[in-house]
């Protein structure tokens, strides 16, 4: 009987390791730039931190405050800035992706609400594993460089 306990408890943690991988993503720091009324599009900025033990692929957004959110990223050549539209982004395990002035960003095409600053506007990341985190973003002045301390 033992024998068998032992080798039922074996099975059991052999098959734990693929069915147990899972991404686990956290945000960290989330913020926005107050805009303007809705005429030019709104940014948002914030860290992906992946702590699970398996990749996690942000495929697509949604968002409360504007009808097309897309995801950007900035680059700089001979001197001029532009920026693209990026399909998706992984975020590796144990890896993060930092939305940054500069980098990648959450352009929020469209806007169907003006940000003003002290408020937050909700984001919806969608995941290539059909999971969705919702995030609060606080809204932050027009002329802020990076998330409040
Ligand atoms: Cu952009």
């Amino acid at each position: 009987m033992p024998t068998v306990l032992r080798a039922m408890a074996l099975a059991i943690l052999a098959a734990l390791p693929a069915a147990a991988q899972q991404a686990r993503i956290e945000v960290e720091a989330p913020w926005s730039r107050a805009s303007l009324g809705t005429m030019r599009p709104g940014v948002a900025y914030m860290t992906l931190r992946n702590t699970g033990d398996a990749p996690a692929t942000l495929t697509g957004i949604r968002s409360e405050a504007a009808a097309m959110p897309e995801l950007h990223r900035s680059t700089e050549a001979d001197g001029a800035s532009s920026m693209e539209p990026v399909d998706e982004v992984t975020i590796a395990p144990g890896g993060t992706v930092a939305l940054a002035p500069g980098g990648l960003h959450v352009m929020l095409m469209e806007l169907t609400q003006s940000l003003e600053e002290g408020d937050t506007h909700r984001l919806t990341l969608i995941f290539d594993d059909g999971t969705e985190l919702a995030v609060e973003v606080p809204i932050l002045p027009m002329s802020a460089r990076g998330p409040a301390e």
